[in-house]
């Protein structure tokens, strides 16, 4: 891993600018609780070119184990009906 970003999302889509990459290629990790994360590699970086990327995650990963199945869907149903206090 060459450097690692914690960002805070302002919403569902978000853009940030990683100024100071020297020029290469790199992959690009996305993590963030109850979503899959995804790693998109091959991100050309130019130098002043701005690169975008689009990586789109899959919700639903309630016990952090990069996996949707049974046992989140079992999580999910234990919380209806809970109501924050
Ligand atoms: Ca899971």
């Amino acid at each position: 891993m060459l450097a690692s970003r914690e960002i805070a999302p302002e919403s569902t889509s978000v853009l940030q600018e990683f100024i100071g990459l020297a020029p290469g290629t790199y992959s690009i990790s996305v993590a963030s609780p109850t979503w899959l994360t995804k790693t998109q590699g091959s991100i050309a970086v130019v130098e002043y070119v701005t690169t975008p990327v689009v990586i789109d995650l899959l919700n639903g990963d309630y016990d952090g184990d990069n996996t949707v199945d049974d046992a989140d869907i079992n999580i999910a149903v234990s919380s209806l009906d809970e109501v924050s206090e």
